[in-house]
């Protein structure tokens, strides 16, 4: 094959003169699998990963063989006799190659793959998973070598496999850095794809240091345990975003993770909605601890806990006895992990202690008092219980619930909470501490990921891998599933440019004739949340930042004392009017709709001014920063106001207390202590009315999300990007079911059509004319002094290549993507005969 391509223009060139050294030879030729080679090996079962059972499908038997190239022939010559090696006209894994290319087409054809287990699509460089909701047994072992160094993208079978390993070789070829981006809404599949993406890149490179790769696969699980739960789209639903960055030195060894988490959905620790659970860790730690160490915790009884029941749920926790089992196991396995990657026994309990905490100030009553408009607490024990957990006094802990101190000319201003301020504070405790000790968590683990050896600390590179929480559309929507819908629009926005605008604007910049395409943009709906940055284009941002944004907006309202939820949403109305997609829904004051990019969703603005707010009175966080207990104290004196969105807790427990000891009593009767000691306090400066804020002016939540979404951005742009769009193929989570409504919204959405009709009439491969007249000298029939368009253009042509395969730019020769694999075969090969020539030269000389 190789002495058959060379035919192109090898002639004129000498063996000797050739720029190509023999390491670099001997380093690609190791990476080259030829088309035809036999694929009878890849039919093997996979014993490993099908262990239930559930690989019915025809891979097993009568799949189509991997290693078939699907290869549309170039007209002419040798080109056209390279072509005899494709073998089949199955062209179905990559949709940009279809001959009939629309919508039903698209469709038709993933769910005919989809019948067959056949879950993973091409469109051009874009992966296409479905999620089969079983396991597959092409994942394993077997799978991870073929897709090593895989020299052509449809040589095998689509596979994220692949993903990786172009996204690795690319870093290692250009050393720069890549992220891959997976996408879809809520149980689409992004987060078992990333769990893929990091497997694979660990069969795939070195490490420097022992143990890395299996730490970096191990965390998974640990940080699921607590940033992850049952809702009614997904079981094991993402209720954090992670951008997984995985570190490189200069030899492509990995040295290192680092694991960012954005948007902790921290209220659902104080609420959860119907038939959904609170986060995993509660329900694992009732059914795995061992009864005594529930009692030292005092959590005998699940039930006897405010957040863990919801409205269906008010008697049992487990659903069944295999629910608990599970959980059970679940338990066990993240306790390994705690003691195997990063926790000392120390941490482990003081984290125990931390949930014993929050379980238990949830549990905290307030009742109206009798004689003035505060409140009194109605049962002292879990009150007193948490000052014992979090080692602070607490008279000033009850204090702190019932009212608010702040001090004003000298003078200490009392203001008693209403029971709506007394509820919400005491939630907002419990929700700061839960996310700040997750954060630290995060940053724990990321401290055993380190290889901080000073030799490897040096130059390096990275792949990024996004999992955000996906696009959620429930019956009730809040101000979570606004922000996590927000990002979800800034992550389309982003693919967006980069498929579509960038590459238009390429070609219209190269004077390259283009048929311009549409694409659903959605400009205009992050201009309406975010004002915007960087969705405005260049020059014009300052007056795009002026215009009135729903996030501007709701942060003026929550300044004001006097705004409520209902005033906010006559205020966007009234601001937002010229916005198509905002719309508010007349006879309810607090709903309101936005079209998203992927749906219509209506949301309540109840609690959204509190939620943005996300007040943590001050005198908590001073009482908390004043804690016994270092651990608690560090994770109260963060530099940054707790907003949940991105902690920064850099803590380190050095003194972890005693929890549960010294209880005598549960309890110790009404809050009559408490009311005593507001009552002195009023004794000593102005009373002022419940409801005017007091607090220290803090980043509210809203501001912070922006700037985590920005950062996350920031990062997203200085790398070459990858795209995994993960689809939904049945809303009942179940295996074997396909919803054409719903896998058709998807794919609307996602512009699936547009990126097949732009992967097929693009030249996805551009190269400098230098670097082309490098890469390809041989197809020159002459040396040129400096490579032009014209050379590059005639050099093609005299090669017998045809007009539709390349374009010639002002600056760049564009390449479809076949083109390109040929000509890098064919000096592939020629470099293979030059290498013969070498070997055969030296053994000559010997
Ligand atoms: V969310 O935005 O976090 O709510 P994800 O992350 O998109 O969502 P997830 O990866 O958690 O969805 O997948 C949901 C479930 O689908 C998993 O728990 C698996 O049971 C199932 N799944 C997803 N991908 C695969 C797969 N490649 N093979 C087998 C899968 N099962
Ligand atoms: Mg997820």
């Amino acid at each position: 094959m190789a002495a058959r391509y060379a035919k192109l223009d090898s002639s004129k060139h000498d063996a000797d003169s050739d720029a190509i050294s023999l390491t670099q030879i001997a380093t690609t030729a190791k990476n080259v699998r030829f088309r035809n080679e036999p694929a009878a090996d890849y039919d093997d079962p996979e014993p490993d990963y099908d262990s239930d059972g559930a690989g019915n499908h025809r891979y097993n038997g009568a799949r189509p063989k991997h290693g078939v190239a699907v290869l549309p022939a170039l007209p002419g010559s040798a080109a056209g006799n390279l072509r005899q090696t494709a073998r089949s006209a199955d062209t179905e894994h990559d949709l940009s190659a279809m001959e009939n290319l629309n919508e039903v087409s698209i469709l038709h054809v993933l769910k005919e793959r989809f019948k067959h287990d056949v879950i993973q699509t091409y469109i051009g460089d874009v992966l296409i998973v479905v999620n089969p909701y079983k396991k597959l047994d092409f994942y394993g072992d077997r799978y991870h070598e073929m897709y090593k160094f895989v020299n052509k993208r449809t040589d095998l079978e689509p596979h994220i496999y692949w993903t990786v390993d172009h996204a690795y070789r690319q870093m290692t070829d250009t050393t720069k850095n890549q992220v891959i981006l997976i996408s879809g809404e809520s149980g689409a599949g992004k987060t078992e794809s990333t769990k893929l993406v990091v497997k694979h890149l660990t069969h795939i490179c070195q490490s420097t240091m022992s143990n890395l790769h299996d730490r970096i696969v191990k965390v998974n699980p640990l940080l699921e345990a607590f940033g992850n739960a049952q809702t009614v789209m997904n079981q094991n639903s993402s209720r954090f975003g992670k951008f997984v960055e995985l570190n490189f030195n200069a030899s492509g060894h990995m040295k290192g993770a680092c694991i960012h988490d954005y948007l902790l959905e921290k209220s659902r620790v104080v609420h959860i909605g119907p038939h959904e659970r609170n986060f995993h860790v509660f329900y694992y730690m009732f059914a795995g601890m061992p009864a005594e160490t529930l009692r030292y915790y005092y959590l005998e009884d699940p039930m006897a806990h405010r957040i863990l029941k919801s409205d269906h749920n008010q008697k049992r926790m487990f659903y069944d006895e295999s629910d608990r089992k599970l959980c059970k196991q679940k338990f066990e396995e993240m306790e390994e992990i705690m003691g195997k990657v990063a926790f000392t026994k120390d941490d482990i309990s003081t984290i125990y202690m931390c949930l014993a905490a929050v379980l238990y100030i949830t549990n905290v009553e307030f009742q109206p008092e009798d004689d003035n408009d505060g409140v009194t607490i109605v049962d002292d024990f879990p009150v007193n219980y948490v000052s014992d957990l979090l080692t602070i006094d607490v008279d000033k802990l009850k204090t702190s619930l019932m009212c608010r101190t702040s001090v004003i000319n000298e003078e200490d201003v009392i203001a008693l909470k209403t029971m709506e301020q007394a509820n919400d504070e005491r939630d907002a405790v419990a929700k700061a501490l839960y996310s700040r000790l997750f954060g630290w968590i995060v940053r724990q683990v990321n401290s055993k990921l380190v290889d901080s050896s000073s030799a490897s600390a040096t130059t390096s590179n990275s792949i990024g891998i996004l999992d955000l929480s996906g696009f959620e559309n429930f019956v009730d929507n809040s101000f979570e599933q606004l922000c996590i819908n927000v990002a979800n629009e800034k992550l389309q926005y982003f693919f967006n440019t980069f498929i579509f605008a960038t590459e238009q604007a390429i070609y219209a910049e190269e004077g390259i004739d283009w048929s311009h395409i549409e694409f659903q943009n959605n400009e205009d709906i992050l201009r309406l949340f975010l004002g915007d940055d960087d969705t405005a284009p260049s020059g014009s941002k300052r007056s795009f930042r002026r215009l009135p944004n729903m996030f501007t907006i709701l942060d003026d309202e929550s300044k004001s004392p006097q705004t409520t939820d209902s005033s906010l949403v006559r205020n966007w109305s009234n601001n937002l009017s010229d916005a198509q997609n905002f719309k508010s829904v007349s006879g309810d004051e607090l709903a309101f709709v936005i079209t998203h990019f992927a749906d219509e969703v209506t949301y309540s603005a109840n609690n959204f001014l509190e939620k943005n707010r996300d007040r943590l009175g001050a005198n908590l966080v001073s009482l908390l920063q004043k804690s016994e207990n270092d651990f608690i104290k560090d994770l109260f004196s963060a530099e940054l106001a707790d907003t949940g969105v991105l902690s920064r807790t850099k803590s380190k427990i050095r003194k972890s207390t005693g929890c549960g000891l010294g209880m005598k009593s549960r309890k110790s009767g009404r809050g009559s202590v408490t009311g005593e000691t507001v009552r002195k306090l009023k004794t000593r400066g102005k009373h002022q009315m419940p409801g005017t804020s007091l607090h220290k002016v803090q980043t509210t939540a809203s501001q912070y999300f922006k700037k985590s979404l920005e950062e996350l951005m920031r990062k997203m742009r200085t790398a070459d990007p990858l795209f995994v769009r993960c689809i939904k193929p049945n809303l009942d989570q179940e295996r074997d079911m396909w919803s054409d409504k719903l896998v058709q919204r998807q794919l609307q959405y996602s512009g699936v059509l547009q990126i097949a009709k732009i992967a097929r009439l693009g030249y996805p491969v551009r190269m400098s004319f230098c670097v082309f007249y490098k890469r390809f000298a041989m197809i020159f029939q002459e040396r040129v002094p400096m490579p032009s368009g014209d050379a590059c253009r005639k050099a093609l042509k005299a090669a017998g290549i045809s007009d539709e395969k390349f374009a010639i730019g002002k600056t760049k020769v564009f390449m479809k993507e076949d083109l390109a694999d040929h000509l890098r075969l064919a000096t592939l090969g020629r470099a293979s005969v030059c290498l013969q020539r070498a070997i055969r030269g030296h053994v000559a000389r010997r």
